[in-house]
């Protein structure tokens, strides 16, 4: 069957990254609040045995971390978000698509018409002034084209609006919103799924941005080397991971809303005004696993959980992106958590000729994770790696001159949840692309300071003898 959430997590114990709270804990903001003050202590991943009036766990903080994020894919501990996006970039050359058995874990337990009950899993509340209790956060959710067949995975948030409904957040021009523009004019129902509890790749590949058309059970996969099982729904013909915890099937009229939200955002903003209408899922099903983890993710402001993996999947998002232009000399691309994880991107590039770097700036908001998360992007020189802070600072102070380097793009697609744009009208953002090189052509260049390698050399060989530790 593969990794699944419970060999993550089991591994996570093995390396000393878990700990299990077996005090009773209410699902009703007491949880969030542990958790969120754990993972600004840089805490470990937490698993809640005993969440008040319910059996089941709750299982936080998954990659809070680069250790983590490094288990996550396999890679040595010590990893760098940036050299797990390099990794991840190499990985996604060769795609493997999933495979379907007959059945799996996930049909442990099988809830269907009177039986389906949302407030009998242990989902909490985040914050005060959130609509309500959030089911999908971790959340993987499946929609197919009903003309290609195309199956996409995207993480839209959820929220419980009674037994047997769910509000669900489709962004304008997400994949799962283009399936659900084709629903309406087929004026049908759309079947769709909320996958909660994997393993974390799939949640990787689930809140990034893959091109439209691709089947990111193919891109998942290719990050863990080896297809993916999966078994067909009970009311929904879509493949489900057959070691999943908790899948929710049910359908989608394309055209209908119903009061959702509001709810604390990772930008660590509401992302509107209150309570707006939006699509629901009128739930057929829900499948669990016995002794059910129930996964969610904190969301709130950065740094925490979501940006740290934000971080690392868009990273190889536009990593991959700008490899597929086919741009010479591009030396290393890095996303901070602490821009959410989307709104910033630094690109290192080697130039070439006269340019060079503005063709990169460019290039990162032509693609397709620059057209829609980032709204500054820095180009450095390729002595800089682009995820070394204090070097890009230093490149912004010294090499930028605001006049050259700046350049603004007016108009853009954007999000809803960017707080610097009015509440209401978010559509579109400006973006701006900060040069920071020295110009290609120049011929007196400014002549930056270098040691002396031969006598670096020695004094790195006598380190020791003048008395440094390490
Ligand atoms: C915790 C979390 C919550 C998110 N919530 C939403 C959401 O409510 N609506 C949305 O459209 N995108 C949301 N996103 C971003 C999407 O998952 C992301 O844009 C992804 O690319 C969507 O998949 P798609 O490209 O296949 O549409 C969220 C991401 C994360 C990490
Ligand atoms: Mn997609």
């Amino acid at each position: 069957m593969g990794s699944d959430l419970r060999g993550f997590i089991s591994e996570l114990e093995g390396q000393g990254e878990l700990m299990r709270i077996k005090t009773e804990v209410d699902w009703d903001l007491e949880l969030s609040h542990i958790a969120k003050v754990n993972e600004e202590k840089y805490g470990p991943a937490l698993l809640f045995e005993n969440v008040k009036g319910n059996d089941k766990s709750v299982f936080v903080s998954a990659l809070s971390s680069t250790q983590r994020l490094a288990i996550a894919m396999s890679m040595p501990t010590n990893s760098t978000l940036m050299q797990m996006a390099k990794e991840w970039v190499s990985r996604t050359k060769k795609l493997i698509p999933p495979v379907w058995v007959e059945s799996g874990p996930i049909k442990e337990n099988i809830d269907v018409g009177d039986a389906v009950n949302l407030y009998k899993f242990p989902v909490p509340k985040f914050y005060e002034l959130d609509g309500g209790r959030y089911i999908g956060t971790f959340v993987n959710v499946l929609t197919k084209d009903p003309e290609t067949g195309w199956v996409n995975i995207g993480t839209y948030r959820m929220q419980i609006l009674d037994e047997k409904t769910c509000g669900i957040q489709f962004i304008k021009g997400k994949h799962g919103d283009l399936h659900r523009k084709k629903y309406a004019q087929l004026n049908k129902p759309m079947p769709i799924a909320a996958v909660v509890g994997y393993d974390p790749l799939m949640f990787l590949a689930s809140s990034t941005t893959i091109g439209a058309g691709e089947d990111e059970y193919n891109h998942i996969g290719a990050l863990r080397g080896s297809a993916i099982e999966v078994v067909k729904g009970e009311f929904v013909d879509l493949p489900i991971p057959a070691g999943a915890e908790m899948v929710i099937e049910g359908e989608l009229w394309p055209e209908e809303l119903r009061d959702e939200g509001p709810f604390g955002e990772y930008t660590g903003y509401y992302s509107g005004k209150g309570v707006v209408p939006r699509h629901y899922i009128n739930v057929k099903a829900v499948t669990y696993r016995n002794d059910m983890i129930f996964h969610a993710t904190t969301v709130g402001r950065p740094v925490t959980d979501t940006h740290m993996l934000l971080a690392l999947n868009h990273t190889a998002s536009l990593w991959s992106d700008l490899e597929a232009m086919r741009i010479p000399g591009i030396q290393s691309v890095y996303i901070p958590p602490e821009s959410c994880g989307r709104f910033m991107a630094i690109v290192s590039v080697k130039q070439m000729y006269p340019g060079h770097s503005n063709h990169v700036g460019n290039a990162v908001i032509a693609t397709s994770t620059g057209s829609y998360g980032i709204k500054v992007v820095v180009v450095v020189d390729d002595d800089i790696p682009a995820d070394d802070m204090g070097r890009v600072i230093w490149a912004m102070s010294t090499r930028m001159a605001p006049e050259r380097g700046t350049q603004i793009i007016s108009r853009g697609r954007s999000t809803p949840l960017d707080p610097s744009l009015p509440i209401g009208n978010r559509d579109i953002t400006s973006r701006i692309i900060l040069d920071t090189c020295i110009p290609y052509e120049w011929d007196d260049k400014p002549m930056d300071i270098k040691l002396t390698d031969s006598v670096l050399q020695t004094v790195l060989k006598k380190w020791k003898d003048y008395g440094f530790k390490d």
